[in-house]
């Protein structure tokens, strides 16, 4: 059995940029990657207008500054196959392929007592050993197992956006896309200019904010790549990890007047500099409602049937409680005479026929069901995987009640296994570029201070992870992201227990504890 240092699952953007420092440790590692190529969340997510919405020359790595100057982004918001060749690039830049193992899922993970290591089986019968495990499995990986009533007596072709292939051309066919997240409202434009008629069934409508994408400029990219240092430590120090502004004014402070022109300006601005446009927005109801308003506002302006527009507004969830979406035409779309809008929660899906999908007032014909219905997010990858620690108890039984992990990166009774962005950290409230970089380069630290005092196992303390379980609920419970049943409450899996997972308090707050913890000898960890 090959025998590692480290075996590292996942060659998304955590795998690689871990292989990277593990190696500069002088450390032997392996990557296992399920897919045949690099990429993660980028690999699979191939549908049409994905793209990130976090712009592109904040979400990229900044480990390197040859590799930050040297790559273009052609784009402000980057598409899917641009982030993914930029993946390959860091593949073949810093030589990462001849580490990482393709096509191999991760089945099984044990902690061997004895040895202090760790035995992964893969799918199919390989197996590996290391002194370190590290869990790169990403927060969006594993899709939602889909919940339509009959859905199997549909015989026609079912996507899942997460899992698109590599051609689909949706021209003359009629076309049903359920799920208005992002990955709805990035993809419905776009197969709505293809379709012969679209219908989006929508439970809940979300807050979006257009992108106002374009060409990146390349007197403008070289102007802020000049200023990279500065953007860089700027999205270290911030609440969200990007470099966008982030106001520290309270909207109620201000005038209608002056808050109407902040708005407008913000949504000029577009993507996230709206949800960072007053201190108060995720904390206090009344400033949440306006932003909301405003919002709705711009929908109504856009959208010409009222009874659509009104449809398309959201009402029973705070602005940003559940993952803002950032769009190209989103709600223009619903002007076009091809596409309609099902509410299905005045006329719920009844069941499926082998053409098309009955509601429970209409029977709508469909050559094409598109589900855009997210994924079983932050705990999923981990929970999927068979991660059994001391004593044979496996992760997902420990994380019954919800999951728990000391700094959102390591967990009591599972040593030397360390998660990259997992439950408790910033992870997807962050630019989770940012939060990547920040947890790889944090437990290299450690790895190395583990070896050069001679420390073999390193596991998080019991104490310490129930009073940073603590602080992660308190921190959530003085937001309004508690006021929506959202992906980041477990609230869109059923059983899933409703657990607020990603660390609230922001960005630089969390790195300066981490850095504390580093600085005392990684207190909260018991090192032997
Ligand atoms: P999301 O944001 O979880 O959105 C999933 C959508 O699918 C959402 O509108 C759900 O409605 C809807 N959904 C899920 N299940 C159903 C069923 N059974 N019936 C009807 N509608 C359903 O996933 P995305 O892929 O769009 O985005 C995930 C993240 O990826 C995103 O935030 C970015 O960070 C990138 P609901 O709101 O639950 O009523």
């Amino acid at each position: 059995m090959p025998k590692f240092d480290v075996v590292i699952v996942g060659a998304g953007f955590a795998g690689m940029y871990m292989l990277h420092r593990v190696r500069q440790l002088g450390l032997s590692a392996v990557v296992i990657e399920k897919g045949s190529g690099v990429g993660g969340t980028w690999f699979w997510n191939r549908y049409p207008g994905a793209r990130c919405d976090v712009e592109s020359l904040s979400y990229s790595y900044s480990f390197s500054n040859e590799l930050q100057q040297e790559w273009e982004w052609s784009h402000r918001y980057a598409t899917q196959p641009e982030i993914l060749r930029y993946a390959n690039h860091v593949a073949d830049r810093f030589d990462l392929r001849r580490d990482i193992l393709f096509n191999t899922a991760v089945k099984s993970a044990a902690f061997d007592e004895k040895n202090s290591d760790w035995e992964v089986k893969a799918e199919g019968g390989g197996l590996f050993r290391a002194h370190y495990l590290v869990m790169a499995t990403g927060c969006l990986s594993v899709p939602k197992a889909p919940d339509l009533p009959h859905l199997g007596e549909f015989k026609g072709r079912i996507l899942h956006t997460a899992d698109w292939p590599d051609e689909m051309d949706f021209t003359g066919l009629n076309v049903g896309v359920v799920g208005t997240g992002s990955s709805g409202i990035q993809s419905i434009p776009l197969i709505a200019r293809q379709a012969k008629h679209l219908t989006v069934f929508q439970r809940t409508p979300n807050y979006s904010i257009p992108a106002w994408n374009g060409p990146l400029k390349a007197e403008e990219q070289r102007e802020m790549k000049a200023r990279y240092n500065e953007l860089r430590d700027k999205s270290r120090n911030s609440l969200s990890g990007d470099y966008a502004d982030e106001c520290v004014v309270s909207i109620l402070d201000l005038t209608d007047e002056q808050r109407e022109t902040e708005f407008e300006k913000r949504w000029l601005e577009g993507g996230f500099n709206y949800q960072y446009a007053f201190i108060d927005l995720m904390t206090s109801e009344e400033a949440n409602e306006l932003a909301a308003e405003f919002v709705r506002r711009k929908i109504r302006a856009t959208v010409r049937d009222a009874k659509t527009a009104e449809l398309l507004c959201p009402k029973n969830h705070a602005f940003g409680a559940k993952r803002l979406c950032v769009d190209t035409d989103y709600y223009e779309t619903f002007n076009r005479d091809n596409v309609s809008l099902i509410d299905l929660k005045a006329d719920p899906i009844h069941d499926f026929v082998s053409d098309g999908i009955r509601t429970v007032r209409k029977c709508i014909p469909l050559d094409v069901l598109v589900l855009a219905t997210g994924f079983d997010a932050m705990t999923g990858a981990l929970s999927k995987i068979d991660i059994r620690g001391r004593g044979g108890v496996a992760l997902k039984d420990r994380w019954r009640d919800g999951p728990k992990a000391y700094l959102g990166l390591a967990a009591a009774g599972f040593p030397n296994l360390f998660m990259i962005t997992g439950p408790g950290s910033p992870s997807v409230l962050a630019n989770v570029l940012v939060a990547i970089e920040q947890h790889v380069e944090w437990i290299s630290g450690l790895l190395a201070f583990a070896r050069k005092n001679k420390v073999t196992v390193i596991e998080a303390d019991a104490d310490a992870q129930e009073d940073w379980a603590r602080h992660v609920t308190e921190g959530a419970a003085k937001t309004l992201y508690m006021k929506a049943n959202s992906w980041y409450l477990g609230a869109n899996v059923p059983g899933k227990p409703r657990v607020f997972m990603p660390y609230a308090d922001g960005v630089s707050t969390y790195g300066r504890i981490c850095s504390d913890v580093a600085a005392k000898g990684y207190d909260g960890f018991h090192l032997s």
